[in-house]
């Protein structure tokens, strides 16, 4: 169906449940159930420098990283939201180590992952931050939903997305129909389409990584980095390196502009030989949104990230995404030590 800018994202999302004719409205229901606490979230992030909102919460969670406040605010929104929303049987998030229940009684057939704000660390310095949300239709029978409903892999996403809250506040999304961006018109209070079928460039010439770990990459990561890096103009090279320590800021410039991203494994902490990044609510719900877009999300031995099948919560992945071309070219570096 034509996306016509200017529409606001509930239009958009009922124009897309009338695809569906046997649809109840369950899932328009929880999407606009979640763009509500995005609002709250966006107005309380753009005001943290004024209200007494910035800074640590004293508390620390289970990732061992300081809780900040926003954080926290995040977090608690958008569980006390989506636990009485009715469209949801259970809850994960990057703040919290188990399951998260719904409200007796309001137990619905989907389940939702989140990093409620992710890029934390960038709050004090104004840099752009983000919420990225997975949401799967539940598999368990009985009222309570389980983990079992959480831990399926990326390919049965029915929605997936992120807002970034940036110069603007924009919600990106996918419920396997395309993509769509939306930016928050504050002084209405609504989102409206401004980023219609996004499309990932096939080919740009930005790659973004943690260079600062080059020594302690595999040798296939720094040989791919090293290959960006020669110079050789008859093939565009040197790329241009950007990062900035924000994922949804990272992959919201790559999906617009083009390019690779990548948080390989590497030897710098034992106790994330998998990369940093999570499986359930990062690398999965921005794999579906990167793929619906034309692009590529694959770990650093070759595996589709939408095909792997989650063991924890908190499971981590390394994740290589961006636009087609590249992704392509480091799966060739990448596979190529396999053998
Ligand atoms: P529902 O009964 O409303 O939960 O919808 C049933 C199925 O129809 C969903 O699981 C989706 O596959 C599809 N669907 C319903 N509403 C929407 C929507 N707003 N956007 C995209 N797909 C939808
Ligand atoms: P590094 C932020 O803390 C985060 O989880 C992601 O938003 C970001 O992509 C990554 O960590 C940055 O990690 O190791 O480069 O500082």
């Amino acid at each position: 169906m034509a996306k016509r800018k200017g529409i606001t994202v509930s239009r958009q999302i009922m124009d897309s449940q009338l695809l569906h004719p046997g649809a109840t409205g369950e899932l328009t229901g929880l999407l606009n159930e979640l763009i509500v606490a995005a609002k709250i979230i966006s107005a309380e992030v753009n005001m943290a420098g004024l209200a007494d909102i910035l800074g640590q919460s004293g508390k620390v969670n289970i990732q061992g990283e300081d809780v900040q406040k926003l954080d926290e605010f995040a977090n608690q929104t958008i569980k006390r939201r989506m636990e009485q929303c009715g469209y949801i049987c259970v809850m994960a998030s990057e703040e919290e180590e188990g399951i998260i229940p719904v409200l007796e009684g309001y137990e619905g057939k989907y389940s939702l992952a989140f990093d409620p704000l992710d890029g934390s660390s960038n709050i004090d310095v104004n840099v752009s931050i983000g919420t990225i949300f997975s949401i799967h239709r539940r598999v368990s029978s009985g009222k309570q939903g389980s983990a079992e409903d959480l831990l399926q892999k990326g390919s049965r996403q029915v929605a997936a997305g992120y807002i970034i809250y940036g110069s603007s506040t924009v919600l990106v999304y996918t419920t396997g129909d395309g993509v769509h961006g939306f930016t928050l018109d504050p002084s209405v209070g609504e989102f409206f389409l401004s980023h219609p079928d996004i499309r990932i460039p096939e080919q740009a010439k930005y790659y973004s990584v943690n260079e600062s770990y080059t020594n302690y990459w595999y040798e296939p990561t720094r040989k791919f980095i090293n290959y960006l890096k020669e110079v050789d103009p008859d093939s565009g090279r040197p790329y241009s390196l950007r990062y900035i320590g924000s994922l949804v800021a990272d992959f919201h410039r790559n999906l617009i502009k083009g390019g690779i991203f990548l948080y390989a494994r590497d030897r710098k902490s034992t106790d994330k030989p998998e990369g940093k990044l999570r499986l359930l609510y990062e690398a999965a719900p921005l794999a579906m949104v990167v793929e619906q877009a034309g692009g590529r999300a694959i770990t650093d031995d070759g595996r589709r990230i939408l095909d792997i099948e989650p063991r924890e919560l908190h499971q981590r992945v390394p994740l290589i995404i961006g636009s087609k071309k590249e992704v392509d070219l480091a799966e060739q570096f990448f596979t190529a030590s396999a053998k």
